[in-house]
C-alpha cells in the first residue's frame, strides 16, 4: 500500500524561484515528496503538459462587507470563495470592517459567523480600523493581533472610514509595538470632497466624473503622507491598489531609502482606463472603483512596478456589487450622482488568468515572478509563509494546475460569483486554471465545482 493519498504526475512545477519537472506526493493534506517515479497512490492526477503552481493567494478581497444604507455586497463567503477557487486561488484574505461605534472584537465575531462553514478555500482576515478609540488601541487591537489578525487597513478617505493623520499614527504605533503590518488606502479625503462638490455644482454627475473627482495628485499626495507617517513610527506598510506612476515613484523612493514599504497593484490598473467609465447611460458605473482606472501611461507604469519589484503584491481588490440592481451600483441615489455609486469591482476569479496571459504569455514577466506576485509574496507579507505560498516538502498541498495553452474568452458565466457582470467580458486570455486543490482536496476540476463549503478553514497568522 502506497504512502501517498495523491500524486500529481508529469507536470511542470514552478515556485517563486524555480521551475522543474517532477511529481508531487501528498499525504494528509501536505506535500510530502517531490521527485520522479513516486509510485502508486490512492489517486493519481495526470498533469502532463500542465503547470503545477502554488494556489493563488489573494490578499485583498471584500466579501459580505457592510457597504452603506441600501447597498448589498454581491458576494458572501460562499460565492466569493467559490469564485476564487474557479480562478485558481486556494487562500483569500478578506477584510473585517469595524463600523463607527462598534467594538472591533464584536466586528470580528460577527464576521466569523458569516464565514463559518461557508468557505470553499482557506481564509484569513485583515481588520479595518474605522474607530480607533482608546479601548480599541489599548486593548482590542493588541489582543486581536495576538489571536492571529496581524494586519489591518486604515483609510485616508470615505465618510465614516477616514482617519485623521493623528489617528493613523496611533494605529501605526500599535502595529509597531506588536509586529503587525498596516495597509493604507491612500487618497486625500478633503481634496476628493472639494472636487466632488465642485463637479456636482456644475451638474457633472455621471459615472465618468468619478475619475475626475479623484485625479492622480489626490493619490500621490496621500501616498507620500502615508509613507511619511509610517516612517515616523518605523512600521511596515502596504500601499494598496496603486494606480499610477506618481504614486508608484513615491513607493520606489521610500524603498530606496530602506523604508519598509510594500506596493500592491491590481488588474484594473493594467487593463482598464477612465474611458471605461464613459459608457452609455449608467454603464460606466460598472467600472467605478477607487482609485479609479487611469490612462495607458499609468497602465505602463504599473507594469514597470511589477517588473521591477516596486510592487510585490498583485491582488484583485475584489469588491463586488451587482450592476443592474437597486441594492448594487444602481441604487436610487447612485443614479443621481457618481458620489453615491458603490466603489468597487469584481475580479477574484480573473486576477490570475489576466496576469498569466498579459504578463507571462506576453513576456512581460516570467513564470516565477508570476508565482511570487500572486501567491508567495502574499504569504510572506501577511504571516502565512511557508505553510502557504509555495510548493515544498511540508507545506499545505494548495495547488492550482494550469493549462498554459488554453485560450478562453472571459464571460461572466465562467466566474461563478454573485455579481451580474465582469469588467473583463470578452477579454481573450491564454492560460487557464483547470484544477484547484486546497490541503490535498480538489475543489474545482475542469470548470466544475467539486469541493464543499465546509472545507475552507480560518488561518490565524503570526505577526
Ligand atoms: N478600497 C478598497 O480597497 N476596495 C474597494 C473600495 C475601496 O475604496
Ligand atoms: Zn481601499
Ligand atoms: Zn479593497
Amino acid at each position: 500500500m502506497s504512502g501517498f493519498d495523491l500524486v500529481i504526475r508529469g507536470g511542470r512545477v514552478a515556485t517563486a524561484s524555480d521551475t522543474f519537472d517532477c511529481d508531487v506526493g501528498i499525504r494528509d493534506g501536505r506535500i510530502v515528496a517531490l521527485g520522479h517515479d513516486l509510485g502508486a497512490a490512492g489517486e493519481v492526477i495526470d498533469a502532463t503538459g500542465r503547470l503545477v503552481l502554488p494556489g493563488g493567494i489573494d490578499s485583498h478581497v471584500h466579501f459580505a462587507q457592510p457597504s452603506g444604507p441600501g447597498v448589498v455586497m454581491a458576494d458572501d463567503f460562499e460565492s466569493g470563495t467559490r469564485s476564487a477557487a474557479f480562478g485558481g486561488n486556494t487562500t483569500v484574505l478578506p477584510f473585517c470592517l469595524q463600523e463607527k461605534g462598534q467594538s472591533l472584537r464584536e466586528a470580528v465575531r460577527l464576521y466569523h459567523a458569516k464565514a463559518e462553514g461557508r468557505c470553499y478555500i482557506d481564509v484569513a482576515f485583515h481588520l479595518i480600523v474605522a474607530d480607533p478609540t482608546p479601548q480599541v488601541l489599548g486593548q482590542e487591537l493588541p489582543a486581536l493581533i495576538k489571536d492571529g489578525y496581524s494586519s489591518f487597513k486604515v483609510f485616508m478617505t470615505y465618510e465614516g472610514l477616514a482617519l485623521s493623520d493623528r489617528e493613523i499614527l496611533e494605529v501605526m504605533a500599535v502595529a509597531r509595538e506588536t509586529g503587525a503590518i498596516v495597509m493604507v488606502h491612500a487618497e486625500n479625503y478633503d481634496a476628493i470632497r472639494f472636487l466632488t462638490d465642485r463637479l456636482e455644482r456644475l451638474g457633472q454627475t455621471t459615472p465618468r466624473f468619478h475619475a475626475t473627482s479623484r485625479p492622480i495628485p489626490v493619490e500621490r499626495e496621500a501616498t507620500h503622507r502615508a509613507i511619511s507617517l509610517a516612517e515616523l513610527v518605523d512600521v511596515p506598510v502596504v500601499i494598496v491598489h496603486v494606480s499610477n506612476r506618481e504614486a508608484m515613484e513615491e513607493i520606489r523612493r521610500a524603498q530606496a531609502k530602506g523604508l519598509k514599504v510594500h506596493g500592491e497593484t491590481c488588474p484594473q490598473y493594467l487593463m482598464l482606463t477612465e474611458a471605461d467609465l464613459d459608457g452609455l447611460g449608467m454603464e460606466g458605473a460598472k467600472y467605478v472603483c477607487s482609485p479609479p482606472p487611469r490612462d495607458p501611461a499609468s497602465q505602463q507604469a504599473c507594469w514597470e512596478g511589477l517588473q521591477q519589484g516596486v510592487f510585490s503584491l498583485f491582488s484583485s481588490d475584489h469588491c463586488p456589487f451587482r450592476y443592474d440592481d437597486p441594492e448594487g451600483k444602481l441604487t436610487p441615489k447612485g443614479r443621481t450622482s457618481f458620489r453615491w455609486v458603490p466603489n468597487g469591482i469584481p475580479g477574484v476569479a480573473t486576477r490570475l488568468p489576466i496576469l498569466f496571459s498579459e504578463g507571462v504569455v506576453k513576456d512581460r514577466i516570467d513564470l516565477n515572478r508570476f508565482v511570487a506576485l500572486t501567491s508567495t509574496n502574499h504569504a510572506k507579507t501577511y504571516g502565512l509563509y511557508p505553510r502557504k505560498g509555495t510548493i515544498a516538502i511540508g507545506t499545505d498541498a494548495d495547488i492550482a494546475i494550469w493549462d498554459p495553452q488554453r485560450k478562453v474568452t472571459i464571460t461572466h458565466d465562467l466566474l461563478h460569483d454573485g455579481s451580474d457582470y465582469t469588467p473583463y467580458e470578452g477579454l481573450e486570455v491564454t492560460g487557464w486554471p483547470m484544477l484547484t486543490m486546497v490541503r490535498g482536496r480538489v475543489v474545482m476540476r475542469d470548470g466544475e465545482l467539486v469541493g464543499t463549503a465546509d472545507h475552507g478553514s480560518f488561518l490565524a497568522r503570526s505577526a
